[in-house]
């Protein structure tokens, strides 16, 4: 019989828990096959759209310990990528390519495009509410220390919860703004190389290996690598057109 879970707890909204350990194996088994927009739901809710299923209510206290991620967007902003648009996105700069190659060149990419430009241009942001280049080098440094910890993750516990962060927030509690380019750059590169060592060592089976992403459900090694290329040329074009001669 199909068991699937009910997360009605306001505070499951757009976070991860880590279940107590006798509810691990129920909890593998019902994540994969449930929605990360249906952890609101209710019972009522569930059982409506899988009749005949055994219903398990969570609640906090099975928990132990929630993450709480980004809190609900405010109705302005409801015209923002949805988590979908932005895989779809993102993955469409890479197609028919090959990731890992894509992954491989991008630190020499990036060396390029900042060498020999000023400081202050590369700390200048082209709007208030746009990145600098500093600021971009240093979000790629930290998002691939994030990448790199996800896919150890799962490939230490296939089917694990994986938090979402607000990259937004570590721009302002890292101080990405007051970084070293170059060694942000230096970051960057040598956690890709780790990343890409480990890659290539593992087997077939693992890069079919998933986790469950709090905003995005389930993602594999393999889409992972694939979205993060996709990643690397989203933020080189960004560069690009940053520092592209002003007409
Ligand atoms: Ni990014």
């Amino acid at each position: 019989m199909l068991l699937v879970c009910a997360l009605r707890a306001p505070e499951f909204e757009h976070g991860t828990g880590e279940l107590l350990p006798n509810l691990l194996p129920i909890m593998r088994r019902v994540s994969i096959q449930y929605p990360p927009q249906s952890l609101e739901s209710t019972v009522e809710e569930v059982t409506a759209r899988f009749p005949g299923c055994a219903v398990l209510q969570i609640q906090p206290e099975m928990l132990v310990k929630f993450l709480p991620g980004k809190p609900r967007e405010p109705a302005e902003t409801t015209m923002k990528e949805t988590p979908q648009e932005y895989i779809e996105r993102i993955t469409s700069y890479v197609e028919g390519q090959q990731p890992l190659k894509v992954q491989a060149a991008t630190p020499r990419k990036l060396e390029r495009l900042i060498k020999g430009v000023s400081l202050s241009k590369l700390r200048k942001r082209p709007a208030p509410d746009k990145w600098s280049v500093v600021e971009i080098l240093a979000h790629l440094a930290d998002t691939e220390i994030v990448g790199g910890f996800r896919i150890r993750m799962i490939l230490g516990a296939p089917g694990t919860p994986i938090a979402a962060f607000n990259q937004d927030a570590w721009v302002t509690s890292g101080h990405y703004g007051k970084r070293d380019p170059r060694k942000s750059l230096g970051q960057f590169q040598v956690s890709r190389e780790a990343n890409l060592a480990l890659l290539k060592s593992i087997t077939p089976e693992q890069w079919k290996h998933h986790g469950i992403h709090s905003e995005r459900g389930v993602e594999t090694v393999e889409h992972i690598v694939r979205m993060f290329a996709g990643h690397d040329v989203n933020h080189i074009r960004q560069i690009e057109r940053i520092l592209a001669p002003q007409k």
